[in-house]
């Protein structure tokens, strides 16, 4: 009789510093856009889980905010996302930059060395990378994580990653399908276009602006041919609702377009998108509006 193959599974999370390239990763995992990655840090701010699913495996990723020391709220929510991730992994991949030395949140880095679970450290970016600096890392990771396995990738380039897939798949423990085969996320329609606006939002405006905004979409309504959405952009003063605004109104609708334009690629469908802007004061200070918001 011939061996039957046993299906494994679990849980991969993905953790480490703002802007080390974490949700591009998950994203070339997936081999789809799920998770919105821009070069400003602080870009992801929930934990998101991307589910793919093969002929004897399934791995739930989990892309996470970058570690960081929280200034205010909305900070130590997505704080909490990444201890709770390290908390229910199978298997933690710990990404790093080339150059990158000291863990920024000792707090993370204790709990990380303590795991019982396995943990790989990719040193992602090494198209950037020589290989002098690249030795160096390695020889700095293993002694920081002993029992961690080490490699090298780059996501971007997509370097190592197709080795990367087959080596996490070995280190999954067997298990059950824990999502239906054809679920690609645990997040929502709306989640996702609320994030595709974000993602417009980082890439067409400077300094605080990013960082003051919040988005939620009040209306989904999907037909044969078309979505008809219609999403909220929330700041934190009125001054900054004029700069999302812009001059006639110019800046908003390149936003607009720009999201359309993606959304309309991710649902294959043509989307009508309104947006509008809303001042809520200081709400990434305040833990009610947190808790509306989603965190
Ligand atoms: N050169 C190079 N750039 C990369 C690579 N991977 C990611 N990047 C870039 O690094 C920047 C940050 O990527 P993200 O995937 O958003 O990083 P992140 O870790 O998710 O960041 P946060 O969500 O802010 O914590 C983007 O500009 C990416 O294009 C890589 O392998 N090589
Ligand atoms: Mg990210």
């Amino acid at each position: 009789m011939p061996e039957q193959k046993k299906f494994k599974s679990g849980f991969v999370n993905i953790i480490g510093n703002p802007n080390v390239g974490k949700s591009t990763l998950m994203n070339k995992l997936m081999d789809e856009k799920l998770v919105i990655a821009t070069h400003k840090a602080q870009t992801t701010r929930h934990r998101i889980k991307g589910i793919l699913t093969g002929e004897d495996y399934q791995i739930v990723f989990s892309d996470t905010p970058g570690i960081l020391e929280p200034a205010y709220e909305l900070q130590s929510k997505m704080m909490d996302y990444v201890k709770e991730a390290l908390i229910d992994a199978d298997l933690v991949l710990y990404m790093v930059e080339p150059g990158e030395r000291k863990p920024r949140n000792e707090e993370v880095f204790e709990r990380l060395k303590k795991l019982k679970v396995p943990v790989m450290v990719l040193i992602n970016k090494i198209d950037r990378s020589n290989q002098q600096q690249l030795e160096e890392s390695v020889d700095y990771w293993h002694q920081m994580l002993p029992s961690a396995e080490i490699l090298p990738i780059s996501a971007l380039e997509n370097a190592n990653v197709d080795l990367l897939k087959n080596r996490i798949v070995e280190l999954l423990p067997e298990g059950p399908m824990y999502f239906p085969e054809d679920q690609l996320t645990d997040k929502s329609e709306r989640f996702i276009v609320n994030e595709t606006v974000r993602e417009k939002i980082l890439l067409n405006y400077k300094k605080e602006i990013p960082y003051s905004v919040e988005v939620v979409t009040e209306v989904f309504k999907e037909g044969f041919e078309l979505i008809q959405i219609e999403t909220d952009i929330y700041v934190e003063r009125d001054t900054q609702k004029g700069i999302l605004i812009g001059h006639k109104g110019e800046s908003l609708t390149k936003v607009g377009k720009e999201a359309r334009e993606d959304l309309e690629k991710f649902f294959g469908k043509k989307v009508f998108l309104k947006l509008f802007v809303k001042v809520r004061k200081d709400w990434r200070k305040k833990d009610r509006d947190l808790k509306g918001f989603g965190y």
